[in-house]
């Protein structure tokens, strides 16, 4: 059984997606990130960065203690070997899917939420910031569908890549992205979002009010000000 720390924000989703998808037992344990309940001390124990998601697995493989595990890539990742699901068994694969996964964590995801962060969320305009990000975002999203143009997905078969990479496609409006430009991209955006495990796992941070489209100024101070700087999300 596994206990998700979720918030409805791209990096919690990609949790959902992966339980959801892999069929396994979860109970979800909001930290409205919001209200501050990432620096909660005890949660800070779990996710020492402040960040949201964490999962616990309170039946470890080697019949060991519960375990906790931060970072969404991390997680996913864990999920992946232990269930040996939205995991290639060809090895040429592993290596994609590790790439893939490598990119979306450290410049996908990142740029995409800095790009968000600028356009929706920072106190005045701030034209350089603003384009770089869009700049570099829109190069990604052409990255993405070079690749897409050649697999089907993103390591050949379906696996924890796509599942890392889809959330963010899923807030693409906010990013300021047409789907129309990046076709391979919005084939690959809408045989995901077909699935019904994926409608799931949307479904799942629906009435959590995760909406931060309308952030409160407390919410924003602790997020941006005083108490944090989200450097990646939310969006
Ligand atoms: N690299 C982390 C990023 C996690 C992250 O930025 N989570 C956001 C929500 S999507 C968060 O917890 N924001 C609250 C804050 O920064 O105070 C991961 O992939 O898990």
């Amino acid at each position: 059984m596994y206990q998700l720390f979720y918030w409805p924000t791209p990096n919690g989703h990609k949790i959902t997606l992966a339980l959801e998808e892999m069929g396994l037992p979860y109970t979800l344990q909001p930290v409205d990130i919001g209200r501050g309940d990432q620096f909660d001390p005890d949660y800070l124990r779990l996710s020492p960065s402040g960040k949201m998601p964490a999962l616990i697995d309170s039946a470890p493989a080697d019949g060991q203690a519960p375990l906790s595990l931060f970072e969404s890539g991390a997680i996913l990742l864990y999920l992946a070997q232990r269930h040996q699901q939205l995991w290639p068994s060809a090895p040429a694969e592993q290596v994609q899917c590790l790439s893939w996964l490598f990119w979306q964590v450290s410049a996908f995801g990142p740029m995409c939420g800095q790009n968000a962060h600028f356009r929706r969320y920072a106190p005045m305009p701030v034209p350089y910031a603003q384009e770089r990000y869009a700049r570099e975002v829109r190069r990604l999203y052409g990255v993405l569908d070079t690749r897409l143009q050649q697999q089907h997905f993103l390591a050949g078969s379906y696996s924890i890549a796509d599942i890392a990479c889809h959330p963010w496609v899923h807030c693409h409006q906010p990013q300021g992205i047409d789907l129309a430009d990046f076709p391979a991209v919005a084939r690959w955006f809408a045989e995901i979002g077909a699935r019904p495990a994926v409608q799931r796992a949307y479904q799942r941070g629906e009435g959590l009010g995760g909406d931060l489209a309308q952030l409160s100024g407390d919410a924003w101070r602790r997020l941006f000000a005083n108490e944090g700087l989200a450097l990646e999300c939310p969006l």
